[in-house]
């Protein structure tokens, strides 16, 4: 008997290990503690894990696999990956253990540590989900100076033939992220996000009783994401048709009247291996080719980017710098997080509704991420822990290869620009322009001291000041220094004083 470990982000069908059925296989699926509680999460997130782990067991199961699905109130469940395996390995006489290749660094050397203390054969397999081997990114810079995005991308182009005219990119240019930064049009109406009615009613009821500690919001007959491959598909479907025609154009624009506005929201469904990223990506050049359609090159190379490119390079990036990764902090940070992220509870207005948002959906897209909650965590100089430990334990998505790359990288820059060429943050003019979030604000997004001056205006100059030692060598970032340099120095001391004022009190504001 063979026992082969199925984790909660790899419920992958298409694996190549269900394609025949083996009376000699035993699958092992767990619910554990550990995996609530390595840091606090969203409800929606643990409700999700486990609701998808268990359709996608009962669907193995069905379609003829031996599968053993330890439950989390299981009373023989040992609550730890090692315990439980070598204790399935014992009660059924297994002779071999084999495991997906894990996408967390924690997980991995859990895995690979318990396979020198078992006495039994064990073999780590490709969970064929990502288009880039593991460390195919670090092989692929070796000699180069630096880990652009873009180089990546191209060569990922280019390999797998996407979006290509024999050797060049189609419509002749690899990027079109110039023609991705509208604000958005009201002319343009917006399909209300799909949400699916699954329900939560037993899980919760579980979690409560374990004690498992939680923060968030849910709707506690309602589970709204999907749970399964063919929710997954139809999430897919969905979004070719309302999302993907202005994909490109709007994926930097934020309101507040929706909390998705033209992204997939397929990341949960990625993440969890229900959806290959291949198969999206397919999908999505079979739909725009069909010409009656009639979407725009750069709505579809802007999306296509974001999963062949973003994706496989954050992966890439993980692998390359950990573990040394996990603790960088450029900047010297190690101020707390402020109580609103936890309560939405802020005059700023542009923090309160992302926070709300996310906490009442697990999720937020990409630029209330990098611009709103995460240009601020930077421009406050919260620590890098307490940030990552946040956007690990609040968004549906979060798994950590992903999650630390694009916070503590290219989010928090507490890699010292690895990632990102510069830090991402902006004054209130940046988030004035691109969403909605200023006009319904207590604070006045055109004023720079006083009790009404937004504080994104002075936190910014406060950062960069200082910080002159580390950026001012950065070529990208002398403007601002130029444009410093030109104040007056009562100006200056007016801005730097709002700064600190707001910073001795960042909880008040
Ligand atoms: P869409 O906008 O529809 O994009 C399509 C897909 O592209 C996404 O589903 C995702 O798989 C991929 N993608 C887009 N941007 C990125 C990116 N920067 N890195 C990797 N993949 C990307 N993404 C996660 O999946 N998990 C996380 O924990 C996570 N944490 C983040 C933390 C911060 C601070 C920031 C700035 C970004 C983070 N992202 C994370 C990236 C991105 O914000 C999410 O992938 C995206 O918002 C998911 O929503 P969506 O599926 O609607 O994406
Ligand atoms: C996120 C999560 C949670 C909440 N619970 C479990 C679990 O009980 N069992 C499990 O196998 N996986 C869980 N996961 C996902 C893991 O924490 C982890 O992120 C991945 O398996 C590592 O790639
Ligand atoms: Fe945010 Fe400042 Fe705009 Fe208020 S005025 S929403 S705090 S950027």
């Amino acid at each position: 008997m063979r026992l082969r470990l199925i984790l909660g982000d790899q419920l992958n069908e298409q694996h190549s290990w269900f394609r025949e059925k083996n009376d000699d296989v035993i699958y092992l699926m767990m619910e554990i503690l550990p995996e609530t509680s390595y840091v606090k999460h969203h409800i929606q997130k643990i409700v999700g894990i486990f609701l998808a782990m268990r359709a996608f067991a009962s669907k193995i199961a069905r379609s003829g696999h031996r599968v053993k699905y330890i439950r989390l109130d299981d009373p023989d469940n040992k609550q730890s990956f090692a315990g439980n395996i070598k204790q399935i390995i014992e009660i059924e006489n297994c002779s071999g253990f084999e495991y997906m290749q894990p996408d967390e660094y924690r997980v991995d050397h859990i895995l690979a540590e318990l396979c020198t203390e078992l006495d039994i054969s064990s073999t780590c397999v490709d969970s064929e989900h990502f288009l880039t081997e593991r460390y195919e990114l670090r092989d692929f810079f070796s000699s180069k100076k630096r880990y652009l995005m873009e180089s990546f991308y191209r060569e990922l182009r280019k390999r797998k033939n996407i979006l290509m005219d024999h050797a060049s990119p189609i419509g002749g240019q690899w990027n079109y992220d110039k023609m991705n930064r509208d604000a958005y049009n009201p002319d343009i109406p917006i399909q209300p996000a799909l949400e699916f009615n699954n329900d939560p009613g037993e899980i919760l009821e579980m979690i409560d009783r374990m004690k498992v500690s939680y923060f968030g919001n849910m709707d506690e007959n309602n589970f709204i994401w999907p749970t399964t491959r063919e929710q997954s598909l139809t999430l897919l479907q969905f979004f070719l048709e309302n999302g993907l025609p202005y994909f490109g154009s709007f994926q930097d624009a934020m309101i507040s009247e929706s909390w998705s506005l033209f992204h997939s929201r397929l990341s949960f469904s990625m993440n969890t291996k229900m959806l290959h990223p291949g198969e999206i990506i397919n999908e999505v050049i079979d739909y725009w080719s069909r010409k009656s359609v009639g979407i725009e090159l750069n709505q579809v190379e802007g999306f296509i980017r974001q999963i062949l490119g973003w994706r496989e390079y954050m992966r890439g990036i993980y692998w390359t710098l950990m573990p040394e990764f996990a603790i960088m902090n450029y900047f010297e940070h190690h101020r707390e997080l402020p109580h609103y992220f936890w309560n939405a509870n802020t005059d700023m207005n542009c923090i309160h509704t992302v926070v709300k948002q996310s906490l009442n959906t697990a999720y937020a897209h990409h630029i209330q991420r990098l611009m709103i909650t995460g240009n601020f965590c930077l421009l406050a100089g919260i620590d890098p822990d307490f940030v990552d430990e946040w956007y690990l334990g609040i968004y549906i998505d979060a798994i950590e290869w992903v999650e630390k790359p694009n916070t503590r990288g290219m989010s928090q820059f507490a890699d010292a620009g690895i990632i990102a060429t510069k830090p991402y943050v902006s004054s209130s003019n940046y988030i004035h322009k691109m969403s909605d979030y200023c006009v319904n604000c207590f604070y006045d997004h055109s004023v720079k001291y006083g009790t009404k001056a937004c504080p994104f205006n002075s936190l910014f100059w406060h950062f960069y000041v200082r910080h002159r030692e580390k950026l001012k060598k950065n070529p990208r970032i002398a403007m601002m220094y130029r444009t410093w340099d030109r104040m007056t120095e009562e100006n200056k001391k007016q801005l730097l004083e709002q700064a600190e004022r707001y910073l001795t009190n960042l909880d008040m504001l």
